[in-house]
């Protein structure tokens, strides 16, 4: 878990001409997101589309299915656009329906998105 919010860099760094791009589950980004402040600082293009969904889902549906009930898999995220326009890097919110014509355009932007 988060090893690929990060690992993208290294990614990206071996193959600087092809595009990366990280999906990640929120609690993932959560646990090592802070790494863009380091993509902006050496301007390492990755986009990373964050699945903002509040919870950790995947044990949350083995909760459900092993106990029938759910604990401790809720939380609250950031604000992850003014995160990232802190951090210097390039944002775009999305929705269902905008997500694949946002992922085109971030991946010509040539920026940390
Ligand atoms: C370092 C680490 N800690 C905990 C886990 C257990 N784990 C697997 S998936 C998951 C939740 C992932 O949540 P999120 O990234 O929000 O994705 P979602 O399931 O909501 O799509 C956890 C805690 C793990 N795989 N690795
Ligand atoms: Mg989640």
């Amino acid at each position: 878990m988060a090893m690929g919010t990060n690992g993208a860099l290294g990614v990206k760094c071996a193959q600087p001409d092809r595009t990366v791009i990280a999906t990640v589950g929120d609690g993932c980004y959560l646990m090592s997101g802070f790494e863009l402040t380091t993509a902006v600082q050496h301007n390492i293009a990755v986009i990373w589309v964050i699945f903002n969904d509040g919870e950790y889902k995947l044990i949350k549906l083995s909760q459900l299915s092993i106990y029938k009930e759910t604990a401790l898999v809720s939380f609250d995220n950031p604000d992850y656009v003014a995160f990232a326009h802190a951090c210097g890097a390039t944002v775009m919110r999305s929705t269902r329906s905008t997500t694949s014509r946002r992922r085109s355009r971030g991946a010509s932007v040539g920026r940390p998105t």
